[in-house]
């Protein structure tokens, strides 16, 4: 394959934009050489500025449940602009997108829509804090919640794929009240709580993890954090960014568990592709946010009107009878090829998923915390990415990242990639990557 005009074009954005790029991941540092842009998308295909066409498994880092420029959510954005694109006032749409989420997540009594994951998160957490008269919050080694200068602390995602243990510019004042414990680890959790009485107003999680690369939740992790959370007057806040609309069908990790947060953040599906981001909860807590409360929170462009016609739409898309089911059913059949390519591997690697997120690790151990995900070999997961990009196939590109299925792919796409994954492995062995 040709890259030469992506080439030529991140020289370009890398003389303006710091490594040519708006978010640190698409510079692909984590499997080398040099981004691909992308002139657009269309269904499950993505195309670069040289025309080389590709299945795209990152869907935006998730949102694009529906695949590249969907009609319908093509069609509410259109209508919409042509009405106008931001009014800073109101709209009937915002309780319309709200409605959706909340009868879908019971546990979301009160929602308020902000514009990115981040903003959620950080939203969420002055909110608990302030409920709770509490300062410190409780995160996870290898979670990312968005890039708030207190949440940079041992995150996932970008800060792990470049290998960052913090980032400079956070101060040791922000950062303090911060305490993490590694993934699935309840008893570090009650370490914490026991050495720190009465003063943890949260805990934050990924109720599945997928920013140190796909881990799953132990049986009991969740529903020990829920219990301790609740003897101890603290939070439990889930932050469904990446698994609302994804993971459990259209209730997220929440639905498909029974537990419920007293808090939960949402982004990427709830926005059909647009800038979103959202927090919501109990009621009682909601109503802390001013004007109703006294926790201050604004954003010129929260609420924005292309941005809610692009998820009513989706969301609208996604409540139709048997969607999951069939999508499910589609990652089930990819998850099935993907184990028997993984077992004939040369090298040590499996393959995971759940709902519609997948993930994979070029390990012989399951993974269950960020400790054990950065023993995983990411060279070798970088030869496997470009072979799998020489073959048409936009993975990730970061093993630290999880990989997205859209109701665009089909069956086909399905067995191209497993025939593709097939020959990746194989070529590992060819060019040995130590
Ligand atoms: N932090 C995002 C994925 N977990 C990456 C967003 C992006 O680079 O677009």
């Amino acid at each position: 394959m040709n890259f030469e005009k992506s080439r030529a074009l991140h020289a370009q954005a890398s003389q303006l934009i710091p490594g040519g790029v708006n978010s640190p991941v698409r510079a692909f540092k984590g499997v080398g050489g040099n981004p691909l842009f992308i002139e657009r998308g269309e269904g499950p295909y993505m195309y670069d500025a040289d025309g080389n066409r590709f299945i795209d498994f990152v869907l935006s880092w998730g949102p694009l449940i529906l695949g590249h420029a969907e009609p319908s959510v093509v069609g509410a954005i259109t209508k919409q602009a042509l009405k106008g694109t931001s009014y800073g006032a109101p709209t009937a749409l915002e309780t319309e997108l709200a409605a959706l989420i909340t009868g879908a997540m019971p546990a979301i009594e009160m929602i308020r829509f902000v514009s990115s994951g981040t903003e959620a998160t950080m939203s969420a957490l002055r909110v608990a804090r302030a409920f709770t008269k509490r300062n410190k919050i409780l995160k996870f080694e290898g979670c990312y919640h968005g890039h708030a200068d207190f949440l940079l602390v041992h995150a996932g995602s970008g800060v792990a794929t470049l290998g960052l243990p913090d980032s400079p510019g956070v101060t040791a004042a922000n950062a303090t009240d911060t305490l993490t414990a590694p993934y699935n680890d309840l008893e570090a959790v009650e370490k914490l709580f026991a050495s720190n009485p009465g003063q943890i107003a949260a805990i934050i999680v990924e109720p599945v993890a997928a920013n140190m690369g796909l881990v799953l939740p132990e049986n009991g992790f969740l529903e020990g954090l829920r219990a301790i959370t609740e003897r101890e007057g603290a939070l439990l806040i889930f932050d469904e960014v990446m698994t609302g609309f994804r993971i459990g069908g259209a209730g997220g990790v929440q639905g498909l568990t029974g537990i419920r947060p007293d808090l939960t953040t949402l982004g990427k599906v709830i926005g059909g592709g647009l800038p979103v981001g959202a927090y919501g909860g109990r009621r009682e807590i909601m109503q802390m946010v001013a004007p109703v409360g006294p926790v201050y929170q604004a954003g010129t462009l929260s609420g924005n009107p292309l941005a809610m016609a692009a998820g009513i739409a989706t969301l609208k898309k996604v409540f139709e009878p048997g969607f999951y089911e069939k999508l499910e059913a589609k990652m089930k059949v990819l998850t099935a090829g993907m184990d028997v390519a993984c077992k004939e591997s040369p090298v040590p690697v499996y393959f995971k998923s759940v709902g519609t997120k997948f993930g994979l690790f070029f390990t012989g151990e399951e993974v269950h915390n960020y400790a054990e995900a950065k023993k995983a070999d990411t060279k070798a997961y970088a030869r496997f990415f470009w072979n799998m990009i020489e073959q048409g196939i936009y993975l990730a590109p970061s093993q630290f990242e999880a990989g997205f299925l859209s109701s665009a792919h089909t069956d086909e796409h399905i067995e191209q990639t497993i025939a593709a994954a097939r020959r990746s492995f194989a070529a590992l062995v060819e060019q040995p990557t130590a």
